[in-house]
């Protein structure tokens, strides 16, 4: 066999070969790259990287395989206003997304993405999300101009031949564009093609807007694919948490963007749970679908985490830290003398001088952040020392539970149980969170965000909701469902609840509740834990008054909380399904 050269063509698919070609016509690049996802291939891209300066290399005695990239300083979050959904009509897109006439973009694109890439490599990186042979796996192909998009969806997913080993002479891959163009925030569109299983992204390097297969494919296409094939594609975390029995219990979990799901996904219980274990299988997405024996199975389409690095600290997340020790890119935060990297709340104490994420020197008096909020990390998921053994079954794994949360200074209780699956589908639709940086926007405000996928469904929500009612029709055991807030304050603003770690306590009770295990007193909102049977022993300063406040069930709150909550079903109404508006009903009755 003759060895291949780095960047030839390695597919024969013929419908790969063609439209390849006709983006080239298009974006007239210098060179097309073909990735194939080795070792030798990552090395060499690196090696160019660095030469370029798109990458730095960072201290490979400390942090071996790190680089460090900054993006533009005017491109460092998602941008929802310039995000699209592309259907026939406004009315499928649905009123929480922007929407343009498929024929109108195109069209606009093709403008923008005329000779895009002249004196430039187009990469052509076919990827598979899911593990090989699962029956939820997708496989999708990224033509970009960005060497640091190759070598991030390298980390991010199964990048390389297995894709096409996956794909066959098949047709079925998402078709995915991204030309950089000048990163000018006018020229910034991410466009979203569901009826073609295609994508469009330009003007933009940052992550969550051109690692096509993650936010674009995983969740935007994918739960207009979901909806199609009778499967869900949610923003969540799956974690299996395993007894000192050897009894393992997977949950999954929806938070909005930087809420701590990637800290969840990887706990390490405190010593009160001894011999208790969490093992990670995703940290952001999950495919989920219902199995022959009636349970709803799930996994995770990606092969890395993309993490907000700012806060992250071996207490926060002592995994993560492990995780990011090695064979990982850092965008966006500070750059030390000793070529190492630093950013807000990490373990060390802050460097007397370093660079910060525009590249500007940076000392202890400064008043700027030296990384930025939306600072992040691509780690591999093998690099997880709590990877779960299951994270590659093709099958995937059996969620027991499904956990929603938001970031609430008031209003909503530390954890409660969802009365049936009708029920917690209208907890999730109506929640809200505090918005943070992972957006761009007014951070802090609280936002209606319906199973954190606002920003995400690729349809109208609306529809959404009817999706998640019928799925129950299709599951003989439902996943029991929760909502959780790890983060409400009391009247000085001091957080209740201490968090982190301690947040195996719920997730026991969740879980026991699972089993059948747990006693729980009823509420108006739902179950909720009596004293007895919330684990709060070794938990220091935290009397039962405390659980009673974080418990708290305030009605002027929860007439305020509902009248916001009217908000999103009176612009959803025309496709809100009659039952969340009967459940609504309920709430007030039971209120
Ligand atoms: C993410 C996000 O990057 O949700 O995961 O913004
Ligand atoms: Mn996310």
């Amino acid at each position: 066999m003759t060895k291949r050269e780095a960047g030839a063509c390695n597919t024969t698919n013929p419908t790969v070969l063609s439209w390849v070609e006709a983006q080239a016509r298009l974006c007239r690049p210098d060179q097309i790259f073909w990735c194939d996802g080795s070792e030798t291939e990552r090395q060499l891209l690196t090696d160019r990287a660095v030469t370029e300066g798109v990458l730095i290399r960072l201290n490979q005695t400390k942090l071996p395989g790190c680089y460090y990239h900054r993006s533009h300083p005017n491109d460092v979050a998602r941008v929802e206003q310039c995000t699209y959904i592309c259907t026939e009509t406004e009315e499928e897109a649905g009123p929480t997304n922007n929407w343009m006439q498929p024929k109108a973009m195109y069209a606009l694109l093709r403008e923008h993405c005329d000779g895009a890439m002249r004196g430039r490599t187009m990469f052509v990186v076919p990827y598979l999300m899911g593990p090989p042979g699962s029956p939820l796996a997708k496989v999708g192909v990224e033509l970009t101009d960005s060497i640091y998009v190759a070598l991030s969806m390298r980390i991010m997913t199964r990048m390389g031949d297995i894709a096409y080993e996956q794909l066959g002479a098949s047709e079925d891959f998402n078709r995915g564009l991204h030309c950089m163009l000048d990163v000018h925030p006018k020229r910034r569109i991410i466009a979203h093609f569901p009826h073609d299983n295609a994508i469009i992204s330009i003007g933009s390097n940052y992550g969550g807007n051109v690692l096509l297969g993650k936010k674009c494919l995983s969740l935007r296409i994918g739960s207009y694919l979901g909806r199609r094939e009778g499967w869900m594609a949610e923003h969540m975390l799956i974690l299996g948490l395993e007894s000192p029995e050897g009894k393992k219990t997977y949950v999954a979990a929806a938070f909005p963007s930087a809420c701590g799901k990637t800290n969840f996904a990887m706990l390490i219980p405190p010593p009160r749970f001894k011999g208790w274990k969490v093992w990670t299988v995703g940290d952001d997405i999950a495919w989920m679908r219902p199995g022959p024996d009636g349970r709803l199975y799930a996994i995770n389409p990606e092969a890395g985490y993309f993490g907000v690095v700012p806060g992250t600290n071996s207490r926060s997340n002592p995994n993560a830290m492990k995780l990011i020790e090695r064979d990982t890119i850092y965008t966006n935060v500070a750059l030390k003398p000793d070529g190492t990297v630093w950013w807000e709340h990490h373990d060390e104490p802050a460097p007397e001088k370093c660079l910060d994420w525009r590249g500007q020197e940076w000392t202890l008096h400064s008043k700027e952040k030296a990384a930025h909020p939306n600072s992040r990390f691509a780690a591999p998921m093998t690099n997880n020392p709590m990877l779960d053994p299951r994270v590659n079954d093709p099958e995937g794994v059996p969620i027991s539970a499904i956990i929603f949360g938001g970031r609430r200074a008031d209003t909503m209780p530390l954890v409660y149980q969802a009365f049936n699956w009708i029920h917690g589908v209208y907890i999730g639709a109506t929640m809200g969170s505090e918005m943070t940086a992972a957006a761009v926007g007014g951070a802090g405000q609280v936002r209606r965000d319906p199973m954190a996928m606002l920003p995400f469904c690729g349809y109208n929500m609306g529809d959404y909701f009817r999706h998640w009612l019928t799925m129950r029709k299709h599951l003989k055991h439902p996943p029991r469902i929760f909502h959780v807030n790890w983060f409400r304050r009391d009247a000085n603003g001091h957080y209740l609840w201490p968090g982190f770690c301690e947040n195996m306590r719920v997730l026991k009770w969740i879980v026991d509740r699972c089993a059948g295990k747990a006693d729980a007193d009823e509420t108006p909102l739902g179950w909720v834990p009596g004293p007895e049977c919330f684990d709060v022993e070794g938990l220091t300063d935290f009397s039962p008054d405390k659980l009673a406040q974080v418990q708290h069930l305030n009605y002027p709150d929860w007439r305020r909380e509902l009248l916001m909550q009217d908000e999103l079903f009176m612009k959803l109404y025309s496709h809100l399904p009659k039952e969340l508006i009967f459940q609504r009903e309920l709430l007030v009755a039971r209120l």
